[in-house]
């Protein structure tokens, strides 16, 4: 549990002071409200860009840790502890022979005996009575598990309440998801066997710099939560110890360029994090869109209507921007919002991998959790329609998306779309939303 989440910032580069303005808005693009935006911004952005040289930052996000990983699942059968206290009872003689003894452990001055049984509880006291064994404790063995994932339960339905389950339509098996961010503790138990490192920043080592980078790859990915729980993940590790896993913007570039290089299609780029507007690394993420790639971002969680369209990658073309909700379906308090968001997913409260241990948890917030939520199901979708084409996986976002289900903006926006698999789930027909239609032939263009 941390009490604080610090979200991953660049501090814009120098490579990109004295860059042209990349006026690609012409070309297509992913939805009309953010290029109508963006065209307007352009020039703004541009001239901040030039004054917010070598700016290095980081945002702080919200957090609220209070959430109780584990909870008290399904008792999964017939399994009981049996506690003994060794200063009553010695253990029966021969009781490691009885088939139904199946492990007798010792934890300081108690035995506690794992028997497999399909009697009830009561029915194992009595006939430990009718022995003459008195003062055991039985308990049965309950299978403790994580709550459903908020990000998942979410998925997969079009309206509250969450319903505590989430019933899946793929796992993204084959297709690659590429991590740019903290690092990942590749042998953490959500990412059993599919973990590749890929790049490590100059001067780093392997180990993740802080949680972040494996707390947004089990959002995507992670085993049982992450709706890509069958795809392979790629760590491009950014951070840097010295700048508190912050990063500069070459450095992610180097990354992205690595993965142009190197990298296998179909592959989806998660990329949670914020810094100033830079052309550069908006051009960078478009020629990876051609390639074939899909490139997720975080909104940013700076509360505003128009950081979005200011900072890159969330005002790049073709990065799709995801905002934040809350449990109330409302946009979270923390994040960015406006025109340059493009979608939106579970953001608050969302448990996570650590870095600490292979079986270790975080619950943390902010929209850098709900990025991965949108990457891992356009590797789902990848998968599913073995698509070649970035602007399919875009089409497939929409059109899965629930239109106006976000509290706290106009409903008849186009980018108030929940991003959702509930149409597919449900073998409903995706309805028609009255301004996404347009959005949609634009991509077509
Ligand atoms: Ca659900």
């Amino acid at each position: 549990m941390r009490g604080l989440l610090v979200c991953l910032l660049v501090a814009l580069s120098i490579i990109c002071a004295n860059a042209d303005f990349v006026e690609d808005m012409s070309q297509e693009t992913l939805f009309p409200l953010k290029q109508a935006a963006k065209r307007s911004l352009a020039n703004k952005i541009f001239q901040e860009n030039q004054k917010n040289s070598n700016l290095a930052s980081v945002e702080p996000l919200s957090s609220s840790l209070t959430t109780d990983l584990t909870s008290i699942d399904a008792p999964p059968s017939e399994y009981y502890l049996i506690s003994i206290n060794l200063g009553y009872n010695s253990l029966p003689s021969g009781i490691s022979q009885i088939p139904k003894v199946k492990d007798i452990m010792s934890v300081g001055g108690l035995k506690v005996i794992l028997v497999k049984t399909d009697q009830s509880r009561d029915a194992v006291l009595q006939e430990l009575r009718a022995a003459g064994y008195f003062n055991y404790q039985v308990e049965k063995s309950y299978q403790h598990t994580l709550h459903t994932q908020p990000t998942l339960d979410r998925l997969d339905q079009a309206t509250l309440p969450l319903d505590n389950s989430y019933t899946s339509i793929g796992e993204g098996a084959g297709v690659h998801l590429y991590i740019v961010d903290s690092g990942i503790l590749g042998s953490h138990e959500q990412f059993n066997g599919r973990y590749v490192l890929d790049f490590v920043a100059p001067g780093q080592n392997a180990t993740p710099c802080n949680f972040h980078g494996s707390w947004v790859a089990s959002a995507a990915a992670g085993e049982t939560m992450g709706p890509a729980s069958q795809s392979t993940i790629h760590d491009l590790h950014v951070g840097m110890v010295e700048l508190e896993c912050a990063f500069y913007t070459s450095t992610a570039i180097s990354a992205l360029s690595w993965i142009y290089e190197n990298g296998t299609l179909p592959g989806v780029i998660n990329l949670s994090w914020q810094g100033p507007g830079n052309s550069v690394l908006d051009a960078v993420i478009g020629q990876l869109y051609s390639l074939g790639y899909f490139i997720v971002t975080a909104a940013g969680n700076a509360g505003s209507p128009t950081a979005a369209c200011l900072n890159s990658p969330a005002r790049a073309p073709f990065a799709l921007s995801v905002g934040a909700i809350d449990e109330t379906d409302s946009i979270a308090y923390f994040s960015n919002y406006g025109d340059c968001i493009d979608i939106w997913a579970r953001g608050t409260d969302v448990p996570g991998a650590d870095v600490t241990g292979d079986t270790d948890y975080t619950v943390a917030s902010g929209t850098s959790v709900a990025a991965p939520v949108v990457s891992g199901l356009a590797a789902v979708y990848y998968s599913l329609f073995h698509y070649s084409v970035s602007s399919q996986i875009t089409i497939e976002l929409q059109q899965s998306s629930v239109y106006g289900q976000v509290l706290g903006m106009a409903s008849d926006l186009s980018n108030n779309r929940l991003a959702s698999i509930y149409w597919y789930q449900t073998g409903v027909s995706v309805p028609t939303t009255p301004t996404g239609e347009s959005s949609l032939l634009r991509v077509f263009d």
